[in-house]
């Protein structure tokens, strides 16, 4: 019985099969935590949803950018981007249902795996960001996904701004930030401003901004993070963050660590996209 956590799959069914072998994954006994960015940039967006929901319970996703990129593509609200490969999924016969199961994934998972408490988000957090309160946001952009009203949510979702968050905010600019953190966070400040126009590595930080995982020390509530989206940073293992984009839609590899003893498993991804836009 084991748990692992899988970096950003982005359409890489194959590769996603060929990890699940290499791991000897047993989907009666073992658990993935997948981080997000199911579909788009990648080959096969529409195959590697199917392997996903057919893992039922044995597959645990939160949200990422591109996931929501999917629903607003499907809502109407979002033109197609250069380098987009959604079209397989909004073609399917059963789009519907593939775009209703992905509505109603969190943004937020917080669970223990062997004893020790993790948290997994997508991108990343805010340096204050409790543990208590991440769920909490989460919660609050995951009831509206799961509402009626989720089309026009993902209409007014986009945007840089705010580019922080605070308790004061309300309404759409409240939900906007925090979509903002959970799904596209990569610089911020020491009081939490965030960053979106750079998305190198972590030497291209703007002045005054540094990688959010850099400000948030590693002496909290000893809860430890799991992310993706970073593919320019890469797999990152340290006492409290697990960061496992290591940019298989790119030409990377696609990293699985097991939770329970840490131990990382890689494929190798022959290289689909140049790295011309990696969010
Ligand atoms: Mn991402």
């Amino acid at each position: 019985m084991a748990t692992y956590a899988i970096g950003d799959l982005q359409g890489c069914n194959r590769e996603f099969q060929e990890l699940l072998e290499l791991i000897s994954f047993d989907r009666d006994r073992d658990t993935l935590w997948l981080v997000g960015d199911l579909v788009n940039r990648g080959p096969e967006s529409l195959a590697t949803l199917r392997t996903v929901t057919d893992l039922g319970s044995a597959a645990v996703t939160v949200l990422g950018n591109h996931d929501l990129h999917l629903l607003a593509a499907s809502a109407g609200v979002r033109a197609p981007a250069r380098g987009d490969t959604l079209d397989d999924v909004l073609a399917a016969r059963d789009a519907r249902e593939l775009i209703d199961w992905i509505r109603y994934r969190p943004l937020a998972v917080c669970q223990e795996v062997a004893g020790f408490p993790y948290l997994m988000v997508h991108a990343g957090l805010l340096p204050d960001w409790t543990v208590a309160q991440t769920l909490a946001r989460a919660k609050e952009v995951e009831n509206v996904l799961r509402s009626d009203d989720w089309r026009s949510f993902v209409g007014v979702m986009y945007g840089d701004v705010p580019d922080y968050f605070s308790e004061k905010l309300k309404g759409n600019e409240r939900l906007r930030s925090i979509v903002n953190v959970l799904t596209r966070l990569r610089f911020c400040t020491p009081d939490g401003v965030m960053d979106f126009s750079a998305n190198q590595g972590a030497d291209s930080a703007p002045p005054g901004f540094s990688p959010w995982f850099e400000l948030r020390p590693d002496a909290g509530d000893k809860t430890t993070l799991v992310t993706g989206h970073w593919s320019a940073v890469g797999l990152r293992v340290s006492a409290h963050h697990l960061g496992t984009d290591s940019g298989c839609v790119w030409g990377g590899a696609l990293t699985a660590i097991r939770l329970d003893d840490r131990e990382i498993f890689q494929q190798p991804c022959p290289r689909f996209q140049r790295p011309r836009t990696r969010n």
